[in-house]
């Protein structure tokens, strides 16, 4: 009868160590994963990947993105819920160089036009804020800004369709790269 008490509790020790073990090497909570509250937005944070959810008001809907140093959007996913007729995208530069050394802009494009969006917005030129003027395959954009600035653009975001998938960038020279994040209608 002992011996057989013995053994349970060294069952449930090996048990309790596996999961121990299993904890270990997982992400640290509260490091690696944690949930943002900016503004009315929530946010889920794994490591640099941060994925928000457009706040809805109505059928009016409206996310913040920072465009941050070292050329990364945050969020860097925006699920937008099919209620929302229009989506406002408010761009803060959080950085503090002039737009002319490092701006940053909001440009969406459908992922499968980024790379000719791209380029030839890099033909563009700064005039026109690195963007080919009147691109058919640009959805929205925001102007370009420098840091500490913040400016938004409103579009229909009930053209946007679900399935479809969605890439925003940065169209500064040599931001795009590293510079983008991905939407998605849920
Ligand atoms: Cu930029």
């Amino acid at each position: 009868m002992l011996s057989e008490n013995f053994s349970l509790f060294g069952a449930r020790t090996r048990a309790l160590n596996l999961i121990f073990v299993a904890c270990l090497g997982a992400p640290i909570p509260g490091l690696a994963q944690g949930v943002e509250h900016a503004g009315s937005m929530s946010m889920v944070r794994t490591g640099d990947d941060v994925r928000a959810v457009a706040t809805v008001v109505g059928d009016a809907c409206q996310i913040d993105v920072q465009g941050r140093p070292g050329k990364k959007f945050s969020p860097t996913h925006i699920s937008v819920p099919s209620a929302c007729k229009t989506l406002t995208v408010q761009l803060i530069h959080t950085g503090k160089k002039p737009k002319a050394a490092a701006g940053h802009n909001w440009v969406l494009v459908r992922e499968s036009d980024l790379h000719a969006a791209i380029a030839d917005g890099l033909a563009a030129g700064p005039d026109n804020d690195w963007v080919k003027p009147g691109d058919e395959r640009v959805i929205a954009k925001t102007a370009m800004i420098g840091g500490g600035e913040r400016t938004s653009v409103t579009f229909d975001a009930s053209k946007l369709s679900h399935g479809t998938a969605y890439t925003y960038f940065c169209s500064f020279p040599s931001h795009a790269e590293m510079m983008r994040g991905t939407l998605s209608i849920e």
